[in-house]
């Protein structure tokens, strides 16, 4: 079996990408290249076969690309997000998914974005967000192949799901307290990011063990090496900036070689 990835470079525009209105200085888009290229460096090494497409100027954001594409199924459902400026970017990640998938699409009034889709074990959690809506849910349940899918309201301000939720394992989530209604999770064990690091709930699992956390959040990286996983910290500052974490940047899948 060999893992893949698929991650979409850093357009100079990337200061003009959406983002929460804190004040906070805009995203540098430098400094976001330097981190991307820390991330793509820690996929390979963790065994993905990575493949990097061309940044899109006209798209600030388009490095994000788990928002664009979701696998689920057998296939790669192609969303229309959330946020209309964001709706153009699809075209080349459907073009390299549909090298090993069929791929699907939904159509208005369904929104959705890939950072609301949470596989965790045999369950795929979907947030109910600013960004993705009923009809959004809908589309992807039809598609999910029996897998159970989960509506998960979520409060503002966090953008996501997973800005708040994220999987450790099978059977563990890791949650930032206050955004989701924890019971939906019964059955999983549920741990909790410390307290002031916002975002330290986007965290991604890779093959071999290690949990790539970010670098912003050593607190929750000490939660979960308490609880016995192997965080890894990477730098993801000016991602953040841009309301973005590590499972926003890469569509993971796996194949036969
Ligand atoms: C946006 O607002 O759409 C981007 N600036 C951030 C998207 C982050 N994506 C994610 O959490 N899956």
């Amino acid at each position: 079996m060999s893992y893949r990835a698929l991650v979409r470079r850093v357009p100079d525009s990337f200061a003009r990408s959406l983002r929460p209105d804190d004040g906070a200085p805009a995203p540098d888009p430098g400094g976001a290249r330097v981190e991307h290229a820390g991330y793509v460096a820690a996929l390979e090494a963790a065994g993905y076969r990575v493949r990097s497409l061309p940044a899109d100027e006209a798209h600030p954001d388009c490095p994000f690309v788990e928002d664009v594409a979701v696998i689920i199924g057998d296939v790669a459902l192609v969303t229309r997000p959330g946020a209309p400026s964001r709706r153009g970017e699809a075209g080349p990640v459907a073009a390299a998914l549909a090298a090993d998938f069929p791929v699907e699409s939904m159509a208005a009034p369904a929104t959705l974005d890939g950072g609301d889709v949470l596989q965790v074990g045999a369950r795929v959690f979907v947030g109910r967000s600013a960004r993705t809506n009923d009809a959004g849910i809908s589309r992807l349940a039809e598609l999910a192949g029996g897998v159970e899918v989960v509506p998960v309201d979520v409060a503002g301000p966090v953008l996501h799901l997973k800005s708040a939720v994220d999987g450790l394992a099978a059977d563990t989530v890791l949650v930032q307290p206050g955004f989701v209604d924890e019971s939906v999770f019964g059955g999983l064990r549920i741990l909790h990011t410390a307290p002031g690091e916002a975002g330290g709930a986007n965290v991604l699992p890779l093959p071999g063990g290690r949990i790539l956390v970010a670098d912003h959040c050593p607190e929750t990286a000490r939660v979960l090496a308490t609880a016995g996983f192997e965080p890894a910290l990477l730098a993801a500052r000016e991602f953040a900036r841009a309301d973005g974490g590590l499972t926003c940047l890469s569509i993971r899948w796996q194949r036969e070689p």
